[in-house]
């Protein structure tokens, strides 16, 4: 599994420590930064879960561990279409709680200072999981989950959050959950194109989707920025664009307390869902930014990723970069000029709510 394949990439670069904890520590006494730590996840709680989830859906997946392999296979073929496209077993419901369990472990120490910042390998990911429907993969929303909660536990060293998405789909469920919220800013960047790319348009015309004209609602108006490309194939250039012209401005001026990182890496080069070409050099050149708010707290959590080759290159270059190694100096290509459309579009949306997207401070 992509785990697993994760996982074994690290510890090949010597990432993470693999003897015993009793040696990690010695070793950490004496070089502080050598080693990737290990935060063991556990199962989040009914209670943790229902922060965002309808009780009816908790009940739900809950259901799906006593299910028969018959009744799971046939929900699955029924579900595996459209805008439901979900695939369940009957290890489902204790997978998806590990996995927010996972969320909320990695950034309640992101925000502590356990850690300077953490890497939440999980599955199954969250970002389109709505209150009361699981979704694209997704049974619970974790980074959701784990901001409400690191919110709710340390008022006072985590009151704003940014949830950076990147992930090629667009993370339905975290926009919808923190829609008129203005605590959280969802950034996302997403293939769009006319709403027919996963997660595509929404049951209702009136529910926003990941088209760039959403901006957030009431006090959480300008809150949501949706960074979605009119098409597959961007790369290097595109993102590198993204970020020095949307993406850092308006986080350094929303300057958050923690930053999120939904992380799926099916925009990588090599992944054919995606179609996309981002390369491991490019990402962490994006974690490095990203670095540089929040006092460095950035807690990244695992969402989509469907090459195993460019899932484990693009984590490691983002655990090396969290680890501290400078990212590698990269040529960046010129960007398509229909993203550089899409990204001066962005800009006039996001104008009114942001002194950075005025028209001549940023071009
Ligand atoms: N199915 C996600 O990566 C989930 O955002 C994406 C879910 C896409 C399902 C629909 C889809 C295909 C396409 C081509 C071939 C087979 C199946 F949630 C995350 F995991 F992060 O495109
Ligand atoms: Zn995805």
């Amino acid at each position: 599994s992509r785990i697993e394949y994760i996982m074994k990439t690290l510890k090949r670069h010597g990432l993470v420590f693999t003897g015993s904890d009793a040696d990690l520590i010695r070793i950490i006494q004496s070089e502080p930064t050598k080693y990737m730590w290990r935060i063991p996840a556990r199962e989040a709680t009914r209670e943790e879960i229902c922060i965002v989830h309808h009780p009816e859906h908790f009940s739900w997946v809950e259901a799906l561990s006593q299910m028969s392999t018959q009744e799971l296979r046939e929900l699955s073929t029924r579900m595996d279409q459209g805008r439901d496209s979900l695939y369940v077993g009957s290890m489902t419901y204790e997978a998806s709680l590990i996995s927010a369990g996972g969320a909320i472990e990695t950034c309640k120490s992101v925000v502590v200072g356990n850690v300077k910042n953490a890497f939440a390998v999980i599955r199954p990911p969250g970002h389109h999981a709505e209150y009361k429907a699981a979704m694209g993969f997704c049974l619970f929303n974790n980074v959701p989950i784990a901001a409400k909660i690191c919110q709710a536990d340390y008022p006072d060293l985590c009151r704003k959050i940014l949830i950076l998405d990147w992930d090629v789909h667009h993370g339905n469920g975290i926009q919808n959950m923190f829609y008129d919220d203005p605590n959280i800013l969802y950034i996302s960047l997403h293939v769009y194109r006319n709403g027919e790319f996963y997660p595509g348009k929404p049951d209702s015309p009136f529910i926003p989707d990941g088209g760039i004209e959403h901006c957030g609602a009431g006090p959480g108006l300008g809150k949501n920025v949706n960074i979605g490309w009119h098409d597959q194939g961007m790369g290097d250039g595109e993102y590198m664009a993204a970020f020095q012209k949307i993406v850092m401005p308006i986080a350094h001026e929303f300057n958050p307390d923690l930053v999120i990182i939904s992380a799926g890496f099916d925009a990588a080069a090599g992944d054919e869902l995606g179609g996309c070409f981002v390369t491991p050099v490019c990402y962490a050149h994006m974690t490095h930014m990203l670095m540089s708010l929040a006092g460095g707290k950035v807690a990244v959590c695992l969402e989509g990723g469907y090459d195993l080759e460019a899932i484990s290159k693009s984590a490691l270059a983002v655990a090396q970069t969290l680890m501290g190694e400078p990212p590698p100096k990269m040529e960046i290509p010129r960007i398509n000029r229909e993203a550089a459309k899409v990204l001066a579009k962005v800009q006039a949306y996001q104008a009114p709510y942001w002194e950075c997207m005025r028209p001549g401070i940023v071009d």
